[in-house]
């Protein structure tokens, strides 16, 4: 809680072209979420190097999602929507906050096991306190809510356990954040394999929707997915292919997976799966066309993230300046 407005913080990483697993395992529930909250809503860049990058393309790509936050919908009047790298308090935060946490509780992180069995030729410092930054991201802007795909809960946890110990040694100084995890869409599956995680960094492209594909990409790839030998429309875990089209398809038309059952009840996965798709392409072409309009509008872009980070800025200094108070910096001579 900052100023008795109650926060919410979240974010992405630039890296990769987002996935319809982003898409409805995080941004879906940043909008339905946005009125209840003061947001920020960041485009994580500092993270994204953690793996290596081209420079111009990792620049092109924090653009793209930052107008992508936008035209999904999130107001950035109402809202901040802005670049990490532009509010150095992150990294201020989290130089302090490494002090704070331990090599066990960062060596239990599955991200990072993953990413560095991926890795194996660049596991760096960073890719190892990844945690603690995304810990002072949250806690920076002492965030009552931090909306994220099931996958984040872990390092959500560890957030609150460094904000809960570093609470108890200097008293209240940090809101300890609740992670919201959407009702639908927490989980969105491969399209090729149900048992993986559908992930930008899949190397297989059929395997994903994303947010950039066109109309017929988009159908091409629902009838390609893999699905099960039943021929039945039902949610249920023996048919996973099934479940996971089930998901998406409530996921974007807010029909419960028993009423998608009652609709398709005696279709064949054939027209279930043009139906998804259809119903995917109608919600992700409208954004796909405002953002094209923002790529295009250039001040206006620079004119937001200008003021946004001014913003973020403001706010994240009370809270720095709390925290270098508490652990013995001196004070500034003004
Ligand atoms: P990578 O595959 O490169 O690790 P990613 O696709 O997992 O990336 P992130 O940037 O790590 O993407 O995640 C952004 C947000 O999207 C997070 O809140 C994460 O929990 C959520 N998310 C990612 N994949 C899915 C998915 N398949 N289903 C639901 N939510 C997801
Ligand atoms: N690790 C997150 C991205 C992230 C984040 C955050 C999410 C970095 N900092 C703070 C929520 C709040 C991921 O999605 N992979």
């Amino acid at each position: 809680m900052l100023n008795g407005e109650k926060m919410l913080f979240s974010g992405m990483q630039a890296t990769g072209t987002l996935t319809l697993g982003n898409y409805l395992g995080a941004l879906n529930n940043w909008l339905t979420l946005s009125d209840e909250y003061k947001c920020l809503y960041c485009v994580v860049d500092e993270h994204s190097i953690t793996v290596r990058q081209d420079p111009a393309e990792l620049r092109k790509r924090a653009r793209n999602l930052l107008t992508l936050y936008i035209a999904a919908g999130l107001d950035p009047e109402k809202n901040i929507i802005y670049y990490q790298s532009h509010v150095s308090a992150h990294a201020e935060l989290a130089w302090i906050l490494n002090c704070y946490t331990y090599m066990g509780e960062l060596q239990r992180m599955t991200q990072f096991k993953d990413k560095s069995a991926k890795h194996a030729d660049n596991i760096n410092a960073g890719l190892f306190t990844y945690p603690v930054l995304m810990a002072a991201d949250i806690l920076l802007y002492q965030a009552d809510v931090v909306p994220v795909g099931i996958d984040q809960m872990q390092h959500l946890e560890l957030t609150r356990n460094i904000a809960e110990r570093f609470n108890n040694i200097y008293g209240d100084v940090f809101t300890v954040p609740e992670a919201y995890i959407g009702k639908v869409g927490a989980k969105i599956q491969s399209l090729q394999d149900p048992s993986k995680k559908m992930s930008k960094s899949d190397e297989n492209v059929n395997a994903s929707i994303y947010l950039t594909d066109d109309r017929d990409t988009i159908i091409r790839k629902f009838k390609r997915a893999v699905t099960d030998n039943e021929a039945c429309v039902r949610y249920s875990d023996d048919q996973p292919g099934i479940k996971n089209l089930i998901t998406i398809y409530s996921a974007v038309t807010g029909k419960t997976p028993a009423e998608v059952e009652a609709e398709f009840a005696g279709s064949g996965y054939g027209d279930f799966k043009l139906a998804v798709g259809e119903a995917v392409a109608d919600r992700l072409n409208p954004i796909q066309a405002k953002q094209a309009d923002l790529l295009a509008n250039k001040d206006y872009v620079d004119s937001i993230i200008k003021n946004n980070a001014e913003q973020a800025n403001y706010l994240a200094q009370k809270t720095l300046r709390k925290v270098q108070k508490k652990v013995g910096f001196p004070e500034r001579i003004r």
